[in-house]
């Protein structure tokens, strides 16, 4: 089988487990897969969602902080793509009959007004390339049996992404969002809590980190793309009835419930 063959291949059948609801291996355990082709994995999973009527509307960074790594025994960083379908509002339900084992993490949105170019893209870069920052509920699911994957098969799965809720207010990034205390909380209970660096030392030196990558297969994250700096904390597990809520000192909170 060529590469293309291959690359497409893998890209079905991770396509056809989110859409039947039915997890996959890891495909590492049955392939030889690299960084670079599991990125292309990436790109035709997201060009088979586009060619049904998706549209990609940012970027998001998976692994970013130590939390993530040790909770998913991933020590490498990775970056994938948000789409138009994934998004949802503050406040709204999750249905769980159409996810397979979906979890939820607190995130810093950036919402970019100009282009963000590689290889040397800086965290004041972003910061002065952003209109705005939100708190946002990041859900992954997998679509790896039991949730275990290699790095690689998270790339590939495009970073586990299945939905996103930003919180409605939208404020300037002038603060010090390094500093920016987070705050997870489960049925009004707190869990779980982090500063904004957490996440490689600063949230705008993740969204850097993905510039830089992208510019190593000649793209850019755009104007008004929507991107979310990685997972501050352990993810949550949704189950039905449960309501998650994130908030985040100087930026405001965002909630998903589950159904
Ligand atoms: C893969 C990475 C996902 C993050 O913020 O770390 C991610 C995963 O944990 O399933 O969105
Ligand atoms: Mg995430």
């Amino acid at each position: 089988m060529t590469t293309v063959e291959k690359t497409r291949e893998l890209a079905l059948s991770l396509d056809a487990a989110a859409r039947d609801r039915l997890p996959i291996a890891a495909l590492s355990a049955g392939h030889e897969l690299d960084v670079v082709t599991a990125y292309q994995v990436q790109r035709e999973l997201l060009e088979l969602r586009v060619a049904r009527g998706d549209r990609i509307i940012g970027g998001k960074l998976g692994l970013t902080s130590k939390a993530k790594r040790i909770a998913m025994g991933v020590n490498d960083p990775l970056y994938g793509f948000v789409t138009a379908d994934m998004a949802r509002t503050s406040g709204s339900t999750l249905a769980l009959d159409t996810l397979i084992h979906p979890r939820v993490e607190p995130e810093v949105a950036f919402i970019l007004k100009a282009p963000v170019e590689g290889p040397d893209a800086t965290a004041s870069q972003v910061l002065a390339a952003t209109a705005y920052v939100c708190a946002a509920l990041d859900v992954i699911d997998s679509r790896y049996e039991g949730f275990a994957f290699k790095h690689v098969d998270a790339i590939a799965d495009n970073a586990s992404s299945a939905a996103f809720a930003l919180g409605d207010d939208l404020v300037s990034p002038d603060m010090d969002l390094a500093l920016a205390g987070c705050v997870l909380e489960v049925d009004g209970v707190v869990t779980d809590s982090a500063a904004g660096a957490a996440v490689m030392g600063h949230p705008a030196a993740a969204v850097a980190f993905m510039a830089n990558a992208l510019a190593s297969v000649g793209r850019r994250l755009e104007a008004n793309w929507v991107v979310l700096s990685g997972g501050l904390t352990a993810p949550i597990p949704m189950k039905p009835g449960r309501t998650v809520t994130a908030t985040i000192a100087g930026i405001g909170s965002v909630t998903l419930n589950a159904s």
